[in-house]
Formats: structure tokens, sequence, C-alpha cells
């Protein structure tokens, strides 16, 4: 592994690639299913519905989160998806990063409860990054300095893992499924092979144990597509020295390392240069609050203001129009235990890759003002129901 990181590192030669052309496969090609008919109440008489799926059944998701909440980006990516009739949640799991795996699941199921979606199941998954760890965090603090967030880790509110404090959103009745995560995505990607997006939202643990337990994991699922990695988002991330030490990969390196060289048929990344650039506002807050539901009240009450990092990647997900810039870059990580550790690594398209790198389609541009007719649509409507299966 050594020799990798040394050849790859990308400091100041990375960060040129990032300005070379995208040769990328078209979104509406590469995603002819993702065509959803999402037509915003408050915008209908302007916006056409021209997405609309003539064919077909709806695409097959499971959603992998460290679902901090309440109401956070976690939670409210989560609640896109199951707000939405167009898409088929299988599960959501959940796995240890912005807070504990315990306190998500709780979390987690009293907000599927009050989105009206408790026929989909919710499945607890890694406690803990494979190698990273509080405490070589700290020892890296003392040698290269403060990080800004460090999620469940991050000292102002730490607790340990077993601990799940009162939820003011209420306790949940429903349970979470008996199984674990990485359990649960093998299960479903082997019954419906070639049918299932795996769309991630936190730290990869989950998919890597899925790829250990499941070596042909990647090529059965249909898709991958994540929030993760930074780029040249210039405010510095978690850690001032660099921007492109995004904290979903951050929190487990390995992990990335283990999913990013899996032989996905595509995978799509929202990294934290776009979800920085999308923020949730009181305007946005005041046109949830007119819906009389009991989720635009959740909202009203625990959503915050600032960035939307995993709705964007919702939103592109279900509406590929979207996109007004995207890239085709080779894209990993540093795995060396040293300053570097966590690090987004890429290279442009053109560039020679070592041969077990992966190309990605990233995301860099949004039209904002259609993903906020998009998010305002499904946070306000009334809950879709179980599917007819
Ligand atoms: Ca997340």
């Amino acid at each position: 592994m050594g020799s990798d990181v040394l050849v790859l590192r990308p400091d100041s030669s990375g960060a040129m690639t990032i300005g070379q052309a995208s040769n990328g496969l078209s979104f509406l090609k590469a995603l002819p299913s993702a065509t959803f008919r999402l037509c915003p109440l408050l915008f209908l008489l302007i916006v056409p519905c021209s997405l609309r799926p003539i064919h077909a059944q709806n695409p097959k998701v499971i959603v992998d989160q460290d679902a901090r909440g309440p109401a956070s980006t976690d939670m409210q990516s989560i609640l896109m998806f199951v707000q939405s009739p167009d898409v088929e949640v299988l599960g959501v799991t959940l796995v240890s990063g912005d807070q504990f795996v315990k306190e998500q699941t709780q979390r987690t199921l009293r907000a599927l409860e009050i989105a009206g979606r408790t026929d989909i199941p919710v499945v607890p998954g890694a406690e803990a990054p494979l190698i990273n760890s509080k405490e070589e965090s700290e020892l890296w603090e003392q040698r290269f300095g403060k990080f800004s967030f460090k999620g469940a880790w991050t000292p102002r509110f730490y607790h340990p893992p077993d601990v799940v404090p009162e939820l003011d959103e209420g306790e949940p009745t429903t349970k979470a499924l008996d199984e674990h995560a990485a359990n649960f995505i093998v299960r479903m990607v082997r019954r419906y092979p070639n049918e299932v997006t795996l769309w991630a939202g936190g730290p990869l643990t989950n998919l890597a144990l899925a790829l250990s337990l499941e070596p042909k994991l990647a090529s059965l699922a249909k898709e991958l597509v994540l929030m993760g990695a930074g780029f040249n988002e210039e405010r510095g991330n978690i850690h001032r020295s660099n921007a492109r030490r995004e904290f979903n990969w951050w929190w487990d390196p390995e992990a990335v390392h283990i999913v990013m060289r899996a032989a996905w048929k595509k995978i799509t990344i929202t990294p934290h240069d776009l979800g920085v650039k999308v923020r949730l506002t009181e305007e946005v807050k005041a046109e949830i609050a007119k819906a009389d539901t009991p989720l635009a009240r959740y909202l009203t009450r625990f959503s915050r203001l600032g960035s939307m990092w995993d709705e964007v990647s919702v939103a592109a997900f279900f509406e590929p129009a979207i996109i007004k810039e995207k890239r085709q870059l080779y894209v990993n990580i540093d795995i060396d235990h040293g300053a570097s550790y966590g690090q987004t690594i890429f290279l442009g398209e053109n560039r020679e890759a070592p041969s077990w790198w992966k190309p990605a389609t990233v995301l860099f541009e949004v039209d904002m003002d259609r993903f906020f007719q998009i998010y305002i649509d499904l946070m306000t409507r009334a809950a879709p129901g179980p599917p007819n299966r």
C-alpha cells in the first residue's frame, strides 16, 4: 500500500487535473429509469413535469446513512427517499459517523414513524470504522492540529457508543431489523441482481463489510451513488490544512479504499464541494412550514440552517437534469497513516491511473432553483404510504 500512496498523493498537481474536460456519460442515457415525476406543488403552474416515467417499475434503493438526528442533512436525505412515490426503498441501513449507530437507529425509526413509512426496514450496521479510531484521531491532532468536526467523536457532544440520549422528537415504538446492515445489503443485492442502487450518504464501512462478505456485490448492484470526498473547496473542510479531508471519507479511509476499487458499473459522487454551496434558508423552511403534515412540523421544529450535502445527492439521483457541471475523475483516498491520512486523492480521466482505480462521475454544480423545488415538493407531500408490492 505504501508505494501506491507515494505515487498518487496529488497535492497541487492533483488539483490541476480538475480542470480537464469531462467525457463522462450522459446522465440521462446512463440512468433511463431515473425519470421521475416530481411536480412541485408550489411551482406547478410554471414548471412542467417533464420527467415522467412511462414504463417502469420504480428503482430499488438501499439508503445507507450515518443518520444524525433529528432533521439533519442525513435524516432529511432519508426522508426525501421515503417521501418519493417514485423509488422503492428496500431499507435504510445505518453506520456510525455523524452520530453513533445505536442513537441513529432510534432517531431514524422515529423519523420514519413521523413520515408514515414504518413499512421500510431500518437496519443498524457498523459501530466503528475498520481501522481508524477516536484514539488515533487524537494522536493525529497532537501532531498535525485539531479537526473542526469529528462526527460522533467530536468532544463538544461526545457520548459513548452505547448511550442513546432521550429523543426530543419522541421515542419510537417500532423496532429495527435484527440483522446487520452488511448482511441486509448482500441479501437484497442477491435477491434483485442488477436492480439495486446503493446510495451512501455516510462513511462506507457497511459497504466495505458487504463487499467482504460478497465479493460480487459491486457487479451485482446496479450502481453506487454517494456523498463523500473533497476536492478544491476553499474553506478547509474538517481540517484547516486541506480541503480534501471530507468527513465521511476521513472517518473510515480503509473502507473507502475497499469500496472504490470494487467493480461497480457506475459511480456517482456528490462531493463536499457541492454540498456546501446549497444551504437551507429561513425562506425554504417557511415554505415547508405551510404544509400541515407531521413531517413538515418535525422539519420546522428541528431542521437547522446550513449546508445540504446529502439532500443534493438525492435530488441529483432523482432528477439528473438538475446537474449543471460534472466531471469524470478517478477518485480514491490516501490511507497512509501520517499527515495525509483520509485525504481524497484524484486524477483526471485522461491521466494514467492504477488499474484498480475506477472512474467516477463527480458533480460540481446543480440548478439551485430546481433543487429547492424538488426538496420542498417532497417534504410537503402527504406520506406516499407503502407501495403495492
Ligand atoms: Ca451523511
